[in-house]
Order: C-alpha cells, then sequence, then structure tokens
C-alpha cells in the first residue's frame, strides 16, 4: 500500500466525519440555504486565490519534473476563480469585501508558512490532503445528489475526470516521495495530513455556521 492510501487508511474515520459533514448533505439533496452557501463560496474564493502564493513558493523547491505541473496549477486557480465569478453573478453573492474568517486566515497563513519553511515533502504532503479532501467531498454530493443542484458547476469542477487524474497524480508522486524520505520526515509528513484534514473539516463548519472574528466589520 502507498503512503497516500496509508494515511486514509489510518485517518479513515476522521476522512469519513469529513464526508458527513452537514453541509456536504445539504447540498447534495438541495435543502441548502443560499445564505449558508454564499458563506462558503465568499470564503473559498478567498482560499483559492491564496492557494495561488501557496503553489507559487512551491515551485523552486520542487523536482524538476514537478515544476510544469504544478505552474499549470497556477493556471488552473485563475478558470477557478472565474468559475467562483460566475456562479457568483448569477445567483448574487457579492465578495468584493470578504474578510477571510478565522479558520481561512488560519488556513492560508498554514499553507504559505509550510510553503516557505518547511521541506518540499511536507508541503506536497498539504497539497495532496486539501485535493484529495476536495475530491471525495465532491464526489460524496454527487453519489448522493437526486437531481441537478443550482450549484452544480462547484460539484461538477471538483469531481471531473481531469480533477480526478490530476489527484491520482499527486498522489502517486506523494507515493514515491514518502518511499525515499527517512521515518522522521514521513511522521512530519502525517502530522501535515492531519493538519490539513482538521481545516478541510472546519472549513465546512466555518461555511455551515458561519464564523466570523466578533468585532464590527
Ligand atoms: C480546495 C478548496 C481545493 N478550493 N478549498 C478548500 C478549503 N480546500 C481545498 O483546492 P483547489 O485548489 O480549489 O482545487
Amino acid at each position: 500500500m502507498g503512503f497516500s492510501q496509508e494515511l486514509l487508511t489510518k485517518h479513515h474515520e476522521a476522512w469519513r466525519r469529513m464526508l458527513d459533514h452537514p453541509f456536504l448533505k445539504e447540498v447534495a439533496d438541495g435543502t441548502i440555504p443560499d445564505d449558508r452557501f454564499a458563506n462558503w463560496l465568499r470564503q473559498d474564493y478567498v482560499f483559492v486565490r491564496e492557494a495561488i502564493p501557496f503553489v507559487s513558493l512551491m515551485i523552486p523547491k520542487a523536482p524538476l519534473h514537478h515544476r510544469v505541473a504544478l505552474a499549470k496549477t497556477l493556471l488552473g486557480f485563475q478558470s477557478e476563480l472565474e468559475t467562483f465569478e460566475m456562479m457568483a453573478a448569477k445567483h448574487g453573492v457579492d465578495f468584493r469585501e470578504v474578510v477571510p474568517a478565522p479558520t481561512n486566515r488560519g488556513y492560508v497563513d498554514f499553507l504559505l508558512c509550510v510553503a516557505a519553511l518547511e521541506p518540499y515533502e511536507l508541503a506536497f504532503t498539504v497539497l495532496y490532503t486539501e485535493e484529495k479532501a476536495f475530491l471525495d467531498c465532491w464526489l460524496a454530493v454527487r453519489e448522493r445528489q437526486r437531481g441537478p443542484s443550482k450549484w452544480q458547476a462547484f460539484i461538477d469542477k471538483w469531481t471531473s475526470d481531469a480533477f480526478q487524474e490530476w489527484v491520482g497524480w499527486i498522489a502517486s508522486e506523494l507515493d514515491i516521495l514518502a518511499e525515499k524520505a527517512w521515518p522522521e520526515l514521513r511522521q512530519q509528513m502525517e502530522e501535515r495530513f492531519v493538519d490539513v484534514l482538521r481545516y478541510e473539516y472546519r472549513f465546512w463548519d466555518l461555511a455551515y455556521q458561519g464564523e466570523s472574528w466578533g468585532l464590527a466589520e
């Protein structure tokens, strides 16, 4: 079993808990209130925007054969932002003045710290985990769906064949990196996996519950 699968097997209960988040269930059965979905849309737009410097910081540390693949994802982020903009315009969501919620702020700062300060193997584990989490979460939505959703563009984006292929590539490259890693580094890779899993769970929660700094903003 490769390292990517080993992580999922070892932490399958927490992973399952993430997939069972009520936010995802409400998206799947079409009962999600618009303002609740808008919370997610507004915050995730900021997240994707900040994913650009995260991946950019990884490129100088990356093995040569990863560099072009990572650079291509930067273009992918651009098209993702356009999907957010198109969906926001279509459904009347305004995200011009979004203050990143505490969880989002913590998450994007964490991404940037790992990419800037830690070994490439750890940043790549973070990339794997956040992409795999998204793939599995939106696949869980698609599996539970009984009819088309008004938010279908997002479901389709993160369950597409192209996205599945991309996550498959990251998983196999992570397996190779982990095979070459010494035990302490592998341990840290697992810790980063758990960090991301926690943030991913909290991110659905921030959309579901609403989250603010508690100050007039
Ligand atoms: C992703 C995302 C997927 N958009 N938002 C969160 C909170 N986690 C993961 O990343 P990408 O870069 O949009 O595929």
